[in-house]
């Protein structure tokens, strides 16, 4: 839409100058004419020439002028964009330096550098501090440790802390209770114990030492009619051993090899106390063989108890394997073997509380009958390494 104007001067020229005035270059004159101007009721008129025009919008530079100050804003925008952007980059650099710093740092740390210790240097008591060692020396597994140190947490005040003697001689108390013994029930006769276990350990040595306990009375036990029964009876070695022994103390020994042959062998010994029964011993990874095994003791019935021997000497993971792997056997309580061979028990005890199994007896030696005791809570504590005798004597006598 144009927008109109008239103006009037005494000449063209006046007129003209004032439309510029007013309008400026966008004034655009199309006519003009001689009027007659000012006077009062036609007295004074004089002459003047009046301009008309429109005013010409001239859109074109307008939208160029619109564009150039769109443009300003756009580029205005990306400047402050990039310095943002540069900005960004500089933060992320500096980042980016420090965790290279960092990880240049954990790369001169020594391998296995035990960093909990500085997380526990400053948080914990230097009482946990030492307890958590002392266990850590007798070899107790970390779940055991986590349990003592969780259980003083809760139930210790901070004298009880500083108070060493006390401290130890209440762990003494938790270790014994952590410890089960096997008690022996008055089951059907004759009793049928069965001696499972890893190759080695001593199973038949242990079975000897136990026929001159229940059979002689060896340790101040009732004398029990009894008979050995050994299934190992593919080594001539093995039958050779227990035989040897059976000779010696006036026992009667027998080989069987099947489910069938050990069937009438028990009913043949029905009338007897006790009839213990040695095993081949097997690797924990030969699941077939021990599969067979487990077959075959199942013709002794279910009233028969197995115990699984594991030597004091092996690693707490092989341990573990081996309580894992004989667990079809359902095996009712653990003999400790070769005590003699380690100066620690932390593992034997953390194992079997972890699998929550009792222990029956304990073995130390090589010599048969000497080297076998019953498995008691101050036996094992007594084993304890870094305790000091006192604070043990106490936990002892209650138990
Ligand atoms: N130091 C020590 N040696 C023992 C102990 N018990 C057994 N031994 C020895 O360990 C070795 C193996 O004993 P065995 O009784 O034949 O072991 P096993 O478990 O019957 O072995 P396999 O029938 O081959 O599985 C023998 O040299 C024993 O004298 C013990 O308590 N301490
Ligand atoms: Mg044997």
């Amino acid at each position: 839409m144009h927008e109109y104007f008239t103006e009037s001067g005494e000449t063209f020229q006046e007129a003209l100058e004032k439309v510029k005035m007013k309008y400026g270059p966008s004034a655009q004159i199309v006519s003009h004419r001689t009027v007659s101007l000012g006077g009062f009721l036609g007295f004074f008129q004089k002459d003047g020439v009046e301009v008309s025009g429109y005013l010409r919008h001239d859109w074109a530079a307008q939208e160029k002028a619109k564009l150039e100050e769109e443009k300003k804003k756009i580029l205005a925008n990306v400047v402050q964009k990039a310095q943002s952007e540069e900005k960004k980059l500089d933060q992320f650099k500096v980042v980016l330096d420090e965790m290279k710093a960092l990880k240049k740092q954990l790369d001169e740390l020594p391998e296995k550098m035990p960093l909990p210790e500085v997380v526990k240097a400053q948080s914990e008591h230097p009482g946990l501090e030492r307890l958590q060692s002392l266990l850590e020396d007798n070899d107790f597994s970390p779940p055991f440790i986590r349990m003592i140190l969780d259980r003083v947490k809760r139930e210790c005040s901070m004298s009880d802390l500083d108070n060493e003697a006390a401290l130890e001689q209440k762990v003494a108390g938790w270790i014994a209770e952590a410890i089960s013994i096997f008690e022996e029930g008055s089951g059907p006769t004759p009793r049928i114990f069965i001696l499972v276990g890893p190759t080695g350990v001593g199973k038949t040595t242990t079975i000897a030492k136990l026929a001159a306990v229940y059979g002689l009375g060896f340790g101040g036990q009732k004398p029990h009619k009894l008979s050995l029964i050994t299934i190992d009876n593919y080594r001539i070695g093995a039958k050779i051993q227990i035989e040897a022994y059976g000779d010696i103390m006036k026992i009667p020994v027998s080989c069987v090899e099947s489910v069938e042959s050990l069937r009438q062998r028990i009913e043949l010994d029905a009338g007897l106390d006790m009839i213990l029964i040695d095993t081949i011993g097997k690797s924990p990874k030969d699941f077939v063989k021990l599969a067979e095994m487990r077959q075959l003791l199942e013709a002794a019935g279910r009233s028969s108890e197995v115990h699984l021997a594991v030597s004091a000497t092996t690693k707490t993971k092989d341990i573990r394997d081996i309580f894992q792997q004989f667990e079809p056997f359902g095996y009712r309580s653990l003999v400790f073997t070769k005590l003699d061979e380690t100066s620690v028990v932390g593992n034997l005890i953390s194992l079997a509380w972890e699998r929550n199994k009792p222990v029956s007896f304990i073995t130390d030696g090589q010599s048969v009958p000497q080297h076998i005791q019953r498995a008691s809570t101050g036996l094992l504590l007594e084993r304890l390494v870094g305790f000091h005798p006192d604070n043990l004597k106490t936990v002892k006598k209650e138990k």
